[in-house]
């Protein structure tokens, strides 16, 4: 059910029927609905078990209108760690003309916990996720949001992930968050944000004008939340060189892999060193430059492009006009500016003021810092 998303409209009587196929009990919750106590779906409290093989059947009215969810409500831990999740969009009745939007997109958050070369989430696990999907994939597997410059975006963010709550962050572009669980936000009470927080259980829509065309980034901004297969078995280094420890350890550890002195620049590393089988990547894939975006998990990218057909098509890498791309800065460039890279980062000679006066602060380029 990971990234299904049912769509209804408010006022329709809908009639669902739930097969559970387990070889165990389940129930279905649909979560931030209105609707009679025994439709709630709480296995035990509102009905009796779904047994396996059995199928329920919920009916109800719909009263509201949004981004709602659904998901078993029995043994959530295994269940729902197992990916019985689910988004399920409402649409009003009588939408008023600035509810319209050009693209809606719906994605579900969740995580898993699969330890390197297995092939079924660990459903134990209580805090150390580390594979982080939105609607059931890793980026780059992830589809992209594709729009056409001008269009007026909705994105439908679900979190029904065990613990962890993620601050989504958009690149180029500020939104609003216009409704939570299922309710509208008053226009007069909306404010722009460039990133929302969305807890465990949770619905947040926003909405932006797509006006910069590009590939912008949409991201978690938990940094270890953009990177798949993170642990905590492996000691940081940092700072300190390796040479010939991988060597050494892998006859007793056939996958150990140092997790790099400079930082973890894993796609590199993964063309030097295999993963194990039924293994996924850390880090994203090779962008439209040659180099790797070392970026995985809960990632997808934004793609504006100017006359894009209605239809939603992959447009590929963008193409940056000329001279609007921050490349390697020349030394005329440098010389112009006055800045010396040469010189010590404390001392007030490399400081030097840029042209509005103001202090452009250390001139040593940090090969690590990203926004
Ligand atoms: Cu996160």
């Amino acid at each position: 059910m990971n990234g299904t998303v049912l769509e209804a409209v408010e006022g329709e009587r809908v009639r669902i029927y739930a097969t559970n196929r387990l070889p165990v009990p389940t129930s279905i919750h649909w979560h931030s609905f209105y609707l009679p106590n025994g439709m709630d779906g709480v296995a035990g409290l509102t009905q009796p078990y779904i047994r396996a093989g059995e199928t329920a059947k919920y009916e109800w009215t719909l009263r509201q209108y949004g981004s709602l969810m659904f998901h078993s409500h029995h043994d959530e831990m295994t269940q729902m760690g197992m990916g019985l999740i689910g988004m399920f969009v409402v649409h009003p009745r009588n939408p008023s003309s600035d509810y319209r939007v050009d693209r809606d997109f719906s994605l579900m958050i969740s995580e898993w916990s699969v330890k390197a070369g297995t092939a079924r989430p660990n459903t134990l696990e209580m805090t150390d996720f580390n594979i982080l999907t939105i609607n059931g994939k890793v980026f780059p597997s992830t589809t992209p949001l594709v729009c056409k410059t001008g269009d007026r975006v909705r994105i439908r963010l679900g979190n029904l992930g065990a613990m962890d709550h993620h601050p989504m962050h958009i690149h180029g572009h500020h939104f609003r968050v216009t409704a939570t669980d299922g309710e509208d936000i008053p226009l007069t009470a909306q404010w722009p944000e460039t990133t929302v927080l969305v807890a465990v259980g949770q619905t947040r829509n926003i909405e932006f004008i797509a006006d910069a065309p590009g590939d912008w980034a949409f991201h978690c901004h938990m940094t270890h939340h953009v990177m798949n297969q993170m642990g905590h078995e492996f000691p940081n280094m940092v700072g300190m060189k390796p040479a010939g420890l991988d060597e050494k350890i892998r006859p007793l550890l056939p996958a150990y892999m140092t997790h790099g002195f400079t930082g973890m620049d894993m796609g590199r590393m993964a063309e030097v060193m295999p993963y194990p089988p039924n293994t996924i990547s850390m880090k994203g894939e090779t962008g439209p430059f040659g180099d790797y975006i070392s970026m995985g998990g809960l990632l997808t990218i934004l793609k504006i492009r100017d006359g894009l057909a209605r239809d939603d098509q992959d447009p590929g890498w963008y193409q940056h006009p000329p001279g609007t791309v921050a490349l390697t800065a020349s030394k005329a460039d440098l010389a112009r500016d006055g800045i010396d890279v040469n010189a010590p980062s404390a001392t007030p000679a490399s400081t030097a003021k840029g042209p509005s006066g103001v202090n452009p602060g250390p001139t040593t380029r940090d090969p690590h810092k990203r926004h």
